[in-house]
């Protein structure tokens, strides 16, 4: 009986011990307790106020409508650089886009890999801000180990993991995305809330973070220390993070390289060649199945990227790009379209004023379901 007794006592002692050694989750800084956490829903649960109002109103706006996109918008058109105010969108249909992409390719230069000044930009996103629109990153950033391109997909990613031989330096490479990032604050003095979209097409061998250069497991290691080293190490609480593959069909096809539900606000596409009506259809398939598991897991679907080099169809905004998004309620739900850069008259996706698709770009615009920056209510409260 006394041994029974004394046996139970040092199960209970020791159990005492174990859960004392060990941290609860809530104990850690990276991961902190109810109490402070602004929010249960984002990557970041000490995200700003404002960036959870992003969220909430793009989630909000994405079931009556779709938002529209241009990367470099601001910055430069068919035929300009740079010019004040300008914008091939604006010279089109009259009014901005609601969503611009910019790139931090080059971060270490003072211009981007496409030649876009990253102090001009920074005015730029500042503005866009101001006149309550979004702002999105994605990062072509070069090979850390081969020293080429981001499209130098020598293999990378196990060395710049944690142990790996270029850990340190990559971690130097971050510290330029944070600093950036962290300039990038309204006339109030707040931050201006972004969406990061890191190592995308991951899905594709063409970068160094894709699937010829890269395992799974490599590249979900990559995406968690790429967030935990942003949110926790630099204390920028002003991202959402969002991940887009290329062209996927299916849920698993989508989850097999995904770091997971803790770490991601937006599930995206990039979704190029929308050159038939069966083309169409397949991506409206996509969307569809992207929209529903979204909406399952408390996240935003969005196309991160599409369109038709130098659009070559009349109809391509409303017969095919809108179609596709129409396909059906899940499809509906795509939060937003960006369209890629207008670097040339042979390299661009955005039509311009006299382009073929300009007329079409209009009834596209006049569509009560598309949402420039006009239509868009306020983001950020
Ligand atoms: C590609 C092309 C390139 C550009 C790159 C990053 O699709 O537009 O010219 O450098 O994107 O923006």
């Amino acid at each position: 009986m006394r041994s029974i007794k004394t046996i139970f006592i040092l199960f209970l002692l020791l159990s005492l011990t174990s859960a004392c050694g060990k941290k609860s989750p809530t104990e850690n800084k990276d991961n902190p307790p109810p109490s402070n956490r602004t929010n249960n829903i984002l990557t970041d649960t000490l995200a700003t106020a404002e960036t959870i109002a992003l969220f909430k109103n793009l989630q909000s706006a994405a079931k009556t409508g779709l938002l529209f996109g241009h990367q470099d918008d601001l910055a430069y058109g068919v035929g300009w650089w740079a010019e004040p105010g300008r914008s091939d969108v604006k010279e089109v249909c009259g009014d901005y886009p609601a969503v611009y992409g910019w790139d931090l390719g080059d971060i270490h230069k003072d211009a981007n890999l496409d030649g876009v000044d990253f102090w001009q930009m920074r005015q730029w996103v500042k503005q866009i801000y101001k006149r309550g629109g979004i702002n999105t990153f994605s990062m072509h950033l070069d090979n850390p180990v081969s020293g080429g391109d981001a499209w130098d997909n020598a293999i990378a990613v196990p060395h710049i993991l944690p142990g790996g031989s270029h850990h340190a330096s990559w971690l130097l490479t971050l510290d330029k995305v944070a600093d950036f990032l962290k300039t990038l604050t309204s006339d109030d003095g707040k931050y201006i809330p972004v969406i990061l979209r890191p190592y995308h097409e991951h899905n594709h061998s063409w970068p160094w973070w894709g699937s010829s250069a890269c395992s799974a497991d490599e590249y979900n290691a990559l995406w968690r220390m790429t967030v935990a080293y942003l949110r926790d190490t630099k204390g920028l609480h002003h991202l959402l993070y969002a991940i887009s593959p290329q062209e996927v069909n299916t849920e698993a096809d989508y989850l097999a390289r995904y770091p997971g539900d803790a770490w991601v606000d937006i599930l995206g596409m990039d979704y190029y060649l929308l050159t038939n009506q069966s083309r169409v259809t397949d991506m409206g398939k996509a969307l569809a199945m992207l929209g529903a598991m979204a909406e399952r897991k408390g996240k935003i679907s969005a196309l991160t990227e599409v369109g038709y080099e130098k659009v070559p169809l009349s109809d391509y905004w409303t017969t095919y790009l809108l179609a596709a998004v129409m396909y059906n309620a899940d499809a509906r739900k795509t939060a937003w379209a960006l369209v890629w850069r207008n670097a040339s008259a042979s390299h661009f996706f955005a039509p311009y004023p006299g382009q073929l698709s300009a007329a079409d770009f209009v009834k596209f615009y006049q569509d009560p379901f598309t949402l420039f920056e006009k239509d868009l209510p306020k983001m950020y409260q």
